[in-house]
């Protein structure tokens, strides 16, 4: 329900059982006493978008007591800003939105505050300093998901008898500046700088898509193809990097190959995996839809909630993955 009318109906309820003497049942709630929520979304970039987005519509829908208005920001920080401002006149009761990138968000979110709309950050967080600004985070500890696939692949490279070798990397990022980004770089980065016979002889923005990762990695494939792991921090770049690859006649495959690494484990990213293509997947879950259905509800019912909830997520490779695997899967 729109603040303006919550208090309205609450003027008139006051009214009408202060002029009247017996005592009335509680009035009657409006019959769309529903909560309104705006929703920014970075885009559709991706798979995993889509599916992020798909469990986000699913959980705030008006079956479960939401009115929604959904925004695609087109992956244009600007885009989300004006979409906030937006739902702040709306007047919603509560602002979800997913952050492009960590930075920017300071002047925005203090206008939410002051207009006392909860807001929710999904997915990716904004930087460090402003937790003051927004009522809870649903998403995922992207460091945490690189650091997965370093131990990883130190470990599968000692199997291999590797460990001394010298390793040439390809590293594609996401979206420059967006927090899954930042921790799936940094663990890269890290461990490059501490095993010495790892060498990082490229490093390009994917921006998290096929297309723009085909188009870095047919470039970086026209100065060196002696590259030993490409380290995608999105399956779309991993399919895109796959595509450039084996049009110049790379194999990708972790034993007699190029080491494929990706980050969603999106249906498409465990097929990939299933086919020997990318060697190890990385989840990443985009179902928050439930969790921010949970926080709201709480809140509406002046429940204490958690207010940093991250997702669970496991890891695939190609050595130990199944279709059955692939099939029990939600997305
Ligand atoms: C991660 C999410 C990333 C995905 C990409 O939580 O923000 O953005 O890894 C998506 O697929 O584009």
């Amino acid at each position: 329900m729109k603040k303006g009318m919550l208090i309205i109906s609450l003027c008139i309820a006051v009214l009408v059982s202060g002029c009247m003497k017996e005592e009335l049942p509680a009035a009657e709630s409006p019959e769309n006493d529903l909560i309104v929520v705006g929703f920014s979304q970075v885009g559709a970039e991706s798979e995993w978008r889509v599916a992020n987005t798909e469990s986000m519509k699913a959980a705030l829908s008006e079956e479960n007591g939401y009115e929604l208005i959904y925004d695609d920001a087109r992956n244009k920080p600007e885009n989300q800003i004006r979409a906030i401002r937006t739902f702040i006149q709306q007047e919603v009761d509560y602002i979800v939105f997913s952050p492009i990138v960590e930075t920017g968000w300071d002047s925005i979110l203090q206008e939410a505050k002051e207009a006392g709309i909860n807001v929710i950050v999904t997915d990716r967080y904004i930087e460090p300093g402003y937790e003051n600004l927004f009522t809870a985070f649903v998403g995922s500890d992207f460091r945490s998901e690189g650091e997965k696939a370093v131990a990883w692949l130190e470990k599968t490279l000692a199997e291999q008898g590797r460990a001394g070798e010298n390793i040439t990397i390809v590293h594609i990022q996401g979206t420059m500046g967006s927090s899954a980004q930042i921790g799936r770089s940094s663990a890269i980065e890290e461990a490059i700088a501490e095993n010495t016979n790892w060498d990082m002889v490229s490093q390009e923005c994917g921006d998290f898509t096929r297309a723009k990762a085909y188009e870095v990695m047919k470039a970086i494939l026209q100065e060196t193809q002696d590259i030993d792991v490409v380290y995608c921090e999105n399956d779309g770049e991993a399919l895109g990097a796959i595509d450039a690859m084996e049009e110049e006649g790379l194999v990708c495959n972790v034993n007699d190959g190029v080491i494929v690494i990706s980050f969603d484990a999106t249906r498409l990213g465990l097929e990939y995996c299933l086919a020997g293509k990318i060697a190890l997947n990385v989840e990443c879950n985009p179902l928050q839809g439930p969790y921010v259905d949970e926080v709201i509800k709480q809140l509406e019912q002046g429940e204490t909630i958690e207010r940093e909830k991250y997702m669970e997520e496991a890891e695939f490779d190609s050595l130990t993955i199944t279709q059955e695997m692939i099939d029990s899967r939600d997305y």
